[in-house]
C-alpha cells in the first residue's frame, strides 16, 4: 500500500487529521489497532474547549454535536463545605462544551467512512521505519518511510510519505526514533483517579471539583441522563477494593456541601482507575515522523485538556502539511513541534496547577494544606484570579493555520 501520510492511531488526533488533509486533497491511510466498536464505546474526555467546538464546526463535522451537547457557562469550585461558582463565560467571554469523546470518535468514524478513503480497524503497526529523511528534513529526501501492520492475519506494508504517530501513550510510532535524538520529560503524581459513569441525571447543571480532607472528588456528566463521577485514589489502587456503595458512600462525603445538596445515584455502568502523569516529547518531530496527541504528551485530567491538545497539534500539522503540498516548502513543517510545544507547556503548566491545587497530597503535609486552601479562597474571592483560570479553562485561541 502506498499513500500520502500514513497514521497510526484512529484517536480524535488520528481521526481529525485524516478529515482535515481530506479538505486539502491529501490523501492518507488510517491504522488502528482497535475494533470499531471498541474504540467508538471507549469511555475518556468528556470537556470540549470552545476552540474545538469551532473547528468542528467550520469543517461540518459538528451537527449532532451541536445538536446534542451540553453548554456550560461556568463551573463549580466546593471546598471547606461550600461551592463557588466561577463564570467562566462573563470572565472569559467563552463557554465549555460537555460532549463524549466516544460520540466525537463516532462522528469522525462516520466522516472518514463518508469520504471513502481508507481507516482500517484491527490493524496494528508493529514499526514504522525509515523515517529519517538524509538531510533530516521532512519528505525531501531518503527513502519513503514505512509502516508495517498486522492485519486480517496477515503482515502488510504502507508506505507514504510522511507518517502521522496518533497512537497514543502506548503506541509504536515513538520506538521508530532513536535514543538520544529527542528529550522526554516526565513527571508523577502521587495520586490516581477512579471514574465512573452512573446511569442517573447529574445532580448539578454544572462541573463540580472538589478539594476535601479525604481527597478531589469531580462531578461531570455526558447526557441529562448519566453522569460521570471521578474520586482521587492513591496510585495503584485496584477497583477490587471499590464496591459500588464505598464508590457512593466517598462521592457523598467528598461532594458534600452545607446547604444540603442531594446526590443522585443510580446503576454503575463503567469503571476504571487512571494514574495522573505528565509527560512530555521534544522535539514532537523526527525526520518525517510527527507525533501528535497523546503520543507526544500526556496531562493530568485535572485540566480537561488531553483532548483539546490533541485537536490543536493536528491542526497545525494539517496546515503544515497542506503548505508543503502546495508549495514545496517545509518551512511549517520544520515549525511544527515548536509551535505546538507553546501550547503543550502552557497547558501542561495549568494542568499541573489545577491538579495541585485540588488533591490531598499523601502525607497530608498541613502547610500544603494551608497553601491549598489560601489558593482556592484567592481564586473564588479575586476577579483577575477568576479570569485567568477561566481563560486557561476554557482554552486559549487555537493557532490560526491562516497565520502559521
Ligand atoms: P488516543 O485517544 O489514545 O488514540 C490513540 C489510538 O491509537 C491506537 N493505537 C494503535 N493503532 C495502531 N497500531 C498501534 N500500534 C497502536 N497503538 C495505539 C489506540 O487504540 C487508539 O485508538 O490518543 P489521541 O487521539 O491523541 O487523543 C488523546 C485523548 O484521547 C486524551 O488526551 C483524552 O482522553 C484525555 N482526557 C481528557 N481530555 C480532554 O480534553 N478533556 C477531558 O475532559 C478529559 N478527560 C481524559 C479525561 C483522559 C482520561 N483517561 C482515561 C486517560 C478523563 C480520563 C479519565
Ligand atoms: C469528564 O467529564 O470526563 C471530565 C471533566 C472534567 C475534567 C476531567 C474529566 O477535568
Amino acid at each position: 500500500m502506498r499513500t500520502q501520510v500514513g497514521i497510526v492511531g484512529a484517536g480524535p488526533a488520528g481521526l481529525l487529521l485524516a478529515h482535515l488533509l481530506h479538505r486539502h486533497g491529501i490523501d492518507s491511510v488510517v491504522l488502528e489497532r482497535r475494533s470499531r466498536d471498541y474504540v467508538e464505546r471507549r469511555i475518556r474526555a468528556g470537556v470540549l474547549e470552545h476552540g474545538t467546538v469551532d473547528l468542528l464546526t467550520r469543517i461540518g463535522l459538528a451537527d449532532r454535536l451541536l445538536r446534542e451537547r451540553m453548554v456550560h457557562r461556568g463551573l463549580e469550585l466546593l471546598f471547606d463545605g461550600a461551592g463557588h461558582r466561577i463564570d467562566l463565560a462573563g470572565l472569559a467571554g467563552r463557554s465549555i462544551t460537555v460532549y463524549g469523546q466516544h460520540e466525537l470518535v463516532k462522528d469522525l468514524i462516520a466522516a472518514r467512512l463518508d469520504t471513502g478513503r481508507p481507516l482500517l480497524f484491527e490493524a496494528e503497526a508493529t514499526a514504522v521505519e525509515d523515517v529519517a529523511g538524509s538531510d533530516g528534513a521532512a519528505g525531501t529526501a531518503g527513502t519513503a518511510p514505512v509502516i508495517r501492520f498486522r492485519h486480517e492475519g496477515r503482515n502488510r506494508e504502507l508506505r507514504c510519505d510522511l507518517v502521522a504517530g496518533c497512537d497514543g501513550a502506548h503506541g509504536v510510532s515513538r520506538a521508530a526514533i532513536p535514543a538520544g535524538a529527542v528529550t522526554s520529560y516526565d513527571h508523577d503524581y502521587p495520586y490516581a483517579w477512579l471514574g465512573v459513569l452512573a446511569e442517573a441525571p447529574p445532580s448539578s447543571d454544572e462541573l463540580i471539583y472538589a478539594y476535601h480532607d479525604r481527597g478531589f472528588a469531580l462531578h461531570s456528566m455526558r447526557t441529562p441522563a448519566i453522569t460521570r463521577l471521578y474520586l482521587q485514589v492513591p496510585p495503584g489502587e485496584s477497583l477490587d477494593g471499590w464496591p459500588d456503595e464505598r464508590i457512593w458512600a466517598e462521592l457523598r462525603r467528598r461532594l458534600a456541601r452545607t446547604e444540603g445538596w442531594i446526590l443522585r445515584d443510580g446503576p454503575l455502568v463503567e469503571r476504571g482507575i487512571t494514574a495522573l502523569r505528565s509527560h512530555v516529547i521534544e522535539p514532537m518531530r523526527y525526520g518525517r515522523l510527527f507525533l501528535a496527541g497523546d503520543a507526544a504528551h500526556i496531562v493530568p485530567a485535572t485540566g480537561a485538556k488531553g483532548l483539546n491538545l490533541a485537536v490543536a497539534d493536528v491542526t497545525v500539522l494539517a496546515a503544515a502539511v497542506a503548505h508543503w503540498h502546495a508549495t514545496g516548502s517545509v518551512k511549517l513543517l520544520d515549525a511544527y513541534s515548536a509551535t505546538c510545544l507553546a501550547r503543550v507547556w502552557r497547558v501542561q503548566h495549568f494542568s499541573w496547577w489545577m491538579t495541585s491545587m485540588l488533591h490531598r497530597s499523601p502525607d497530608r503535609d498541613p502547610f500544603m494544606q494551608r497553601l491549598q486552601l489560601s489558593q482556592l479562597r484567592y481564586l473564588v474571592s479575586s476577579t483577575p484570579a477568576a479570569a485567568s483560570f477561566a481563560e486557561n479553562y476554557v482554552g486559549l485561541p487555537l493557532p490560526d493555520p491562516g497565520i502559521l
